[in-house]
């Protein structure tokens, strides 16, 4: 692999310098894939290397996204002597009008080939296409996708968001801990287990007993020993100068110790801005509630999408948003979905549970955050482990695999 990258830079298919992309963002990454036309041996190494990525998905067909994935879905097919699919872009206007291609029967397996997934919109279209026309679609391989890693590259990812991502990369998780307890002992205890699985560990301070000082120094030992990030759930929502007091005094001074906070955005951006200055590192940040994951929650539509566009005002502090779906497909920002369990369902008071596999895998989004699924287990750091292992699996299952 590192052999064909290298290749891919001498021949300026893979290009490092500062490109506005087709979306406005800008990224520090091109990928110019046709330019790879040029090298066939290229092009059938790259080919090669996702048929060996997607070996253990067992596929009959192989269909390419138009345009530029053709010749690379071509090449695996020639190769492999898999049937070859061509989806077009619309259906023809004469003749069959048919718009997928090819020999196949409704119930067979087709794999997807990409060359670049940005937002993986035009993927999504495809996979949809080949559904209506009775196939299965097991996979989705593309050459390359935007992993965690390579977001704290734009430059449009807040500082809060960069130390997330990053950590997240080095250390394989991306499972927050909501850890609902009692009293500060219990988080203690629970940071001190379960500290080496998550990469943010979550309180509400004002629900923890004998909450002091002590606490939070301890609590960021812990979180220093163990490399995870700090969150208070705070979900401020009041006017500007309330709210920055509520940040930075009372009993709990939540901005001499908290890494990140969560902000409402029922108020408007004024919370956000007073917070911004009242913060005591400019590494730290805020998650603003787009979505929530209770029964009948008002944050959806209109609300989601001015909550969303709110945190433009704000970029340097803002991280992301706390949703249950794909609120934006900016990558830049981190997308953080509480109400997740093992299995669907509910508590019986509102919380509405969804599994790793679809909130990571199919909703998109990049953080779980668990509570109850972890701490009411009989082994906790067991249980917390398979919390891990699923959202990194659904995560590496989005992200090119090559
Ligand atoms: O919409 C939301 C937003 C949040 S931050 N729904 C939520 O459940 N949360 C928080 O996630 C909630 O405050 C709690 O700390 C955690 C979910 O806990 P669980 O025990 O249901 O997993």
């Amino acid at each position: 692999m590192d052999e064909c990258t290298d290749r891919l830079l001498d021949v300026q298919v893979l290009k490092f310098g500062t490109y506005t992309l087709r979306t406005g963002l800008v990224s520090p990454v091109y990928v110019d894939f046709r330019e790879i036309f040029g090298f066939p041996d290229l092009l059938c190494e790259l080919a090669e290397l996702i048929f060996q990525a997607s070996r253990e998905a067992q596929y009959e067909l192989v269909c390419g996204v138009p345009y530029t994935a053709l010749p690379l879905a071509t090449c695996l097919s020639i190769t492999h002597r898999l049937p070859l699919l061509i989806r077009r872009k619309e259906a023809k206007g004469y003749g069959t009008k048919r718009i997928v291609e090819g020999k196949f029967v409704p119930g067979q397996t087709c794999l997807i080939v990409e060359d670049v997934v940005t937002f993986g919109t035009s993927i999504l279209d495809t996979a949809r296409i080949l559904q209506q026309a009775g196939l299965k679609v097991p996979r989705i391989i593309s050459a390359a996708a935007m992993s965690y890693g390579q977001r704290t590259l734009l430059p449009t990812t807040a500082p809060f968001a960069t130390r997330l991502l990053s950590l997240m990369e080095e250390k394989r998780t991306n499972v927050a801990l909501a850890a609902d307890v009692l009293s500060c002992a219990e988080a203690l205890a629970l940071a001190e287990e379960l500290g080496p699985e998550i990469c943010m560990f979550k309180i509400h301070a004002d629900a923890l007993g004998g909450f002091d000082e002590s606490f939070h120094l301890r609590l960021a030992e812990i979180a220093k020993r163990h490399r995870f990030l700090l969150f208070e759930d705070r979900k401020f929502a009041d006017i500007g100068s309330v709210a920055r007091r509520q940040y930075e005094g009372g009993i709990f001074r939540i901005s001499h110790w908290a890494d990140v906070v969560t902000v409402h955005a029922v108020a408007g951006p004024s919370a956000l801005l007073s917070l911004q200055e009242a913060c005591s590192s400019t590494d730290n940040g805020a998650f603003i509630v787009s979505e929530m994951s209770c029964q009948g929650s008002l944050a959806v539509g209109n609300y989601t999408q001015a909550a969303v566009e709110m945190a433009k005002v704000c970029r340097d502090f803002v991280a992301g948003f706390i949703c249950t779906s794909r609120v934006t497909t900016d990558p830049s920002w981190v997308l953080v979905t509480p109400g997740v369990k093992l299995q669907e369902g509910g508590d019986g008071q509102g919380q509405q549970y969804l599994t790793p596999e679809e909130v990571i895998g199919r909703r998109g989004t990049d953080v779980i955050v668990v509570g109850r699924g972890i701490i009411d287990a009989d082994d906790r750091l067991a249980t917390a482990q398979a919390y891990r292992h699923a959202a990194w699996q659904a995560y590496e299952g989005r992200v090119a695999q090559i």
